[in-house]
């Protein structure tokens, strides 16, 4: 399958800004205007990228704690999600939620769990409800293998496969959960997908760090659940950059092999498609240098916007708390 030019530049275009609003938060968490922890998603920017250039906007995501890229790759707010991050009334979340309660509506993102696994019986029943309301819209659920340890997988999987929800299951396996590699929590490499797969109308094992093999794939799955034929599972393989959560200062040193992490940056998912554009003519540099102003400029103005925006206020503490 070819990938049209616009949507390989779209896609290159959505993973230099996830990158480059990642590292503009690093570089700001230690100053402590961020009220939220945060969880950055360096290094996995092809997952989010890849499969949202397969979505419509009704279409709806759940993601988890390392939510920004999901959000920012679905159509998200930038100002709206620097401001939530910095608890701010104008952020997507007015201010409630921070960076692992990510919510808009607007763009279906219908949510993020910082409960490990919580989005996937949601991800799957919100699978149910486009079924039940006869749409062809399409639920994609962002889990990591931490999540994949987590029993409520299993039911949702069944699930979905005995009702034939239009759901995707996206498995970031970013080899690591928290500080623990995935060899000392699970038997074999991702052992729960073997005994589902043959019941799975497709289900894939891919280079997450491949763009274009990301949105192959996803297009694959999507298609198949817009008409109808049921869920399918992507587990892309990844790796987390940066520490667990915080800014690198705050990574606890020596729980993973410096060897590791080199060997994984240099395999990273946006020097590579960079590369390929370039390398394709998809992209020329003069565009990459606009485009690296144009980030700057947006980011600049969507903290410039967060930090001038209110704090919710004592009047606001019982609103939203239930939908109206
Ligand atoms: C049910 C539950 N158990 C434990 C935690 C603590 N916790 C937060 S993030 C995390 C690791 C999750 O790993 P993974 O799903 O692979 O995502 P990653 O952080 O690697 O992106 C854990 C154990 C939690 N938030 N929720």
């Amino acid at each position: 399958m070819n990938i049209v030019a616009k949507t390989r530049r779209d896609m290159l275009f959505s993973m230099l800004r996830i990158r480059r609003v990642q590292e503009r938060i690093e570089a700001d968490y230690m100053q402590d205007r961020m009220k939220t922890p945060v969880h950055l998603c360096v290094g996995q920017e092809a997952i989010a990228a890849g499969v949202c250039a397969t979505l419509r906007r009704d279409d709806s995501i759940q993601s988890n704690h390392r939510s920004h890229g999901h959000y920012l790759a679905k159509g998200g707010n930038l100002p709206a999600l620097i401001a939530e991050l910095h608890c701010r009334s104008t952020g997507c979340s007015k201010g409630y939620g921070g960076s692992m309660h990510v919510v808009d509506v607007s763009v279906g993102h219908l949510g993020t769990s910082s409960i490990v696994g919580g989005g996937i019986p949601i991800g799957t029943g919100i699978g149910l409800a486009f079924q039940m309301q006869k749409s062809d819209k399409v639920s994609v659920i962002f889990f990591g293998d931490g999540a994949a340890d987590e029993g409520v997988l299993y039911e949702s999987l069944n699930y979905a496969m005995l009702k034939k929800l239009p759901v995707v299951f996206v498995l970031e396996d970013n080899h690591w959960a928290v500080c623990s590699p995935r060899s000392t929590r699970q038997v074999a490499d991702n052992v729960f997908l073997k005994g589902a797969a043959k019941d799975l109308l497709f289900a894939a094992k891919i280079d997450g760090n491949d763009a274009a093999l990301v949105y192959q794939t996803a297009k694959k799955a999507v298609d198949r659940a817009r008409k109808g034929q049921g869920p399918s599972f992507i587990v892309c393989d990844t790796y987390r950059i940066l520490g667990h959560a915080g800014c690198k200062a705050q990574d606890p040193a020596g729980y993973r092999d410096t060897c590791e992490i080199d060997a994984w940056a240099c395999k990273c998912p946006v020097d590579t498609f960079r590369a390929a554009c370039l390398a394709d003519g998809t992209v020329d540099q003069a565009l990459l240098d606009e485009w690296e102003r144009d980030i700057a400029s947006e980011i600049e103005a969507a903290f410039r916007f967060a930090l001038e925006s209110p704090l919710p206020g004592p009047q606001d503490l019982h609103k939203h708390l239930f939908s109206e």
